[in-house]
């Protein structure tokens, strides 16, 4: 048989090597994936997933310029290059680490042998991504027909599936895209054409039935198109009952197949459309409240898409949280200087320490992860850099992880934050805590206490301890 092609050539696995000098960025400094940080493995705690559209897909064009990555893998018909990417695609995860690239030896150890009868199997498992997710059409291309488009999807994913077994490498979450295709100009789920509105159910039924085949832990929304341009020719409440509507047909299509994965409803303000229906954190929530859907669904929150609904990078991380809802984070980063979703590598350690500290404190992410939704710029042409990139946010995300560790084992923050909340502790203030209080008691409380002291926030000291551990 045939050596099948190498795409990265002359790049090996790459290893943990912590005391490399800062210009070695072909190799983790911090992240080491067996390590075990607050009972958990690092592996276990950032569960790590690199994005197929942007690393695999990316062509490096932006609206004012034409393509600049030569990828080896576009060749051929638009299969044959599915294929290609793939395989590409696999061979990146596994140079990366994975799961398959483990070394496993046996050795019999007398003393156990005398225990057990047997030898024992020692496995030296070297992981570091695990996680691939990616977008209908990105794995395979749209044929003329809905039925051409499955076969293609069927013959890739018939791939996919074999590449998963060799490797150990697992899908964190599929996705329908719903949005780029021109039937999909004004929404899919929202579209004001109900004929419209049903392709888009038949692509989400194979979208699922892709998840089910490929042990997708969990399954994306993101309503790219679902929102307008204009209120002149929109029906916004019809368009919201739509949407539900829609949600409630993929809950009981899950249901119908036994799917056992989580569904995430992705936020963003805008971009492509003026206004999204599925604006950030809050808004999805009292969507998905007001049409009974919370118990289907959790948020999967991308910090660009965040600051672009104003927010800061954190916000819908703890938002979504705090509801119980944050299922998982596509781990990027916008220019704060800029007004549209640039998709950068997650490289400051502010933010993942502030984003680790939240998945601590709510007991980890799982069956979600950090889903890498990042592309290197139009710029950085070599193939060498999509590796550099990734190593670089691992990194990153390690360093916030054990910023963020450190801070929890401390307790100097959390032990501030509940002295300022002491007052709820009893009296009337437990009272207000567990919902018992009245406006009658507030008032005799007043006329009896006068007016509060002023407490200092203290933020700039917050601030100073939290530098203290970055
Ligand atoms: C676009 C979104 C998209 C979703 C998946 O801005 O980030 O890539 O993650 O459709
Ligand atoms: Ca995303
Ligand atoms: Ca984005």
């Amino acid at each position: 048989m045939a050596a099948q092609e190498e795409f990265f050539e002359g790049i090996s696995k790459i290893p943990y090597s912590p005391n490399a000098g800062p210009g070695d960025v072909m190799c983790f400094k911090h992240y080491n994936a067996e390590e075990v940080l607050i009972g958990r493995k690092m592996e276990d705690w950032l569960r790590f997933s690199v994005c197929y559209w942007h690393s695999f897909c990316g062509t490096g064009a932006d609206p004012f310029g034409s393509p600049t990555f030569h990828r080896p893998w576009n060749k051929g018909t638009p299969m044959e290059s599915a294929k290609k990417r793939l395989r590409a695609a696999f061979e990146f995860f596994v140079k990366l680490g994975v799961r398959g690239n483990r070394l496993t030896f046996t050795i019999s150890y007398t003393k156990l042998i005398v225990l057990c009868l047997s030898p024992v199997t020692f496995c030296f498992v070297f992981s570091q991504v695990k996680y691939y997710t990616f977008h209908d059409r990105d794995m395979a291309p749209e044929g003329c027909t809905l039925e051409e488009s499955n076969r293609n999807l069927d013959v890739i994913t018939d791939l996919a599936l074999q590449l998963q077994s060799q490797t150990g490498i697992k899908v964190l979450w599929v996705t329908c895209n719903l949005f780029s295709h021109p039937r999909y100009m004004n929404g899919a789920a929202t579209n004001p054409d109900c004929h419209v509105l049903a392709y888009a159910g038949a692509q989400v039924k194979k979208g699922l039935d892709t998840a089910k085949k490929l042990g997708a832990e969990n399954f994306v929304f993101w309503g790219g198109r679902e929102g307008f341009l204009s209120v002149h020719n929109t029906d916004v409440g019809a368009e919201l009952k739509h949407m539900a509507n829609f949600f409630k047909m993929a809950v009981q299509y899950k249901e119908k197949i036994g799917l056992k994965c989580q569904f995430l409803i992705e936020p963003k303000p805008k971009e492509p459309c003026k206004h999204q229906y599925d604006y950030d954190a809050m808004s999805v929530i009292g969507f998905l409240k007001h049409y009974g859907l919370d118990n289907h669904f959790k948020l999967n929150i991308e910090p660009n898409h965040t600051t672009l609904a104003g927010h800061s990078y954190e916000h819908d991380i703890i938002m979504a949280s705090v509801f119980g809802m944050l299922g998982s984070v596509d781990s990027n980063t916008g220019s704060p200087d800029l007004g549209w979703d640039t998709d950068e590598f997650p490289m400051d350690i502010r933010n993942t320490t502030l984003v680790m500290k939240v998945i601590i404190e709510q007991g980890g992410l799982q069956p979600g992860g950090l889903n890498f939704d990042a592309k290197v710029r139009r710029e950085s042409t070599d193939l060498e850099d999509l590796f550099i990139a990734h190593i670089g946010a691992m990194d990153n995300f390690a360093r916030g992880l054990r910023n963020a560790v450190r801070i929890i084992e401390n307790g100097l923050i959390a032990g501030m934050v509940k002295e300022r909340y002491s007052s709820f502790s009893d009296g009337i203030g437990q009272r207000v805590e567990d919902g018992s209080a009245s406006l009658e008691e507030m008032e005799a409380f007043i006329m009896k206490n006068g007016e509060p002291s002023v407490t200092s926030g203290k933020q700039e000291k917050y601030e100073s301890i939290f530098n203290h551990y970055i």
